[in-house]
């Protein structure tokens, strides 16, 4: 008996349906559920999820768990072990999108096609509290959010918002430079205005590595401990933010500046632009907005 199976069983019950028609609203009108929801209908607009490619997780407030808890399942799934214990994250709830899903197909039907699942005492395992309806799991980079929105939770009170994307620009990008984070965020910001304004930290760049892996989930963790986002070579991007908005938006910002360095090095081909920011203007932009520019990335 896998996980499969202990999902339909405790679907199969119906009781969150039943719940949503005995009251009269639905666990999907709650405010972060349709924040989410846009989230996902956005990405997929802008042709970040192809198929099933991408996922996201929101990470529920008090007073989300108070409005949400009601329509929770009286039979939870089965613990299922996390691939590493994430003790900052002990008791907390999160809405994932589930394993396999369309992203396009969120805003609709997000009750087949996210999760939310409560995080044991220990901060090792999770269970399925609603949603699911139709069977299944959550993400299969599940690991990788639960442990970036640990080490989030534990530093600064945490990014609510974790969203991972595949904008073409950012796996084209990465399949022409090293993934080291200096250099490719210095090629980022200097492309483009307004990506020192996006992104003032800049960004983390981590080699290729297996989809879903725990080696990537630890390496993406560590990488959110001081960045807001992590591109993932030949693969995507994986962005923190405070709300859906500020997520999707640096995914944006970090989309937008790939594709412009892309052009440039097509039209230039070897040879230099004629223009690139300059130390000097990143600075006037980073003081102009009082952002805290990362110095040792200039
Ligand atoms: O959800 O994007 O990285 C599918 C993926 C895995
Ligand atoms: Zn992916």
């Amino acid at each position: 008996m896998g996980f499969l199976d202990d999902a339909s069983d405790f679907i199969d019950r119906g009781v969150s349906a039943a719940k949503g028609a005995v009251s009269n609203v639905a666990c999907e009108q709650l405010g972060f559920m349709r924040d989410f929801r846009r989230l996902c209908r956005e990405g997929a607009q802008a042709g970040y999820h192809e198929r099933n490619g991408g996922n996201a997780s929101y990470l529920l407030t008090d007073e989300d768990l108070r409005a949400a808890r009601p329509f929770f399942y009286d039979y939870a799934s089965s613990w299922v072990p996390l691939a590493a214990p994430v003790p900052a994250m002990a008791e907390a709830f999160v809405l994932l999108t589930a394993s396999g899903c369309y992203l396009k197909n969120v805003a609709d039907q997000p009750a087949e096609n996210c999760a939310i699942v409560q995080i044991d005492p220990a901060g090792a395992a999770w269970r399925a509290v609603w949603g699911l309806r139709a069977g299944g799991r959550p993400t299969s980079e599940i690991d990788a959010h639960i442990a970036c929105h640990g080490v989030r939770r534990a530093a600064d009170g945490g990014a609510r918002v974790l969203y991972h994307a595949h904008p073409a620009s950012v796996a084209a990008l990465t399949a022409l430079v090293e993934p080291d984070s200096r250099a490719v965020t210095n090629l980022l910001w200097r492309c483009l205005t307004e990506s020192v304004v996006a992104f003032p930290g800049g960004v983390a760049c981590l080699p290729w590595m297996v989809p879903g892996s725990a080696a990537l989930a630890e390496a993406t963790a560590g990488a959110l401990a001081s960045f807001d986002a992590c591109l993932w070579q030949v693969h995507g991007v994986f962005a923190a933010g405070d709300s859906c908005d500020g997520a999707f938006g640096l995914v944006q910002a970090i989309d937008k500046a790939a594709a412009v360095a892309l052009q440039v090095r097509a039209v230039a081909g070897d040879g230099a632009p004629v223009f690139r920011l300059a130390d000097g203007d990143l600075r006037a932009i980073a003081a102009a907005y009082d952002l805290p520019l990362n110095e040792a990335f200039l």
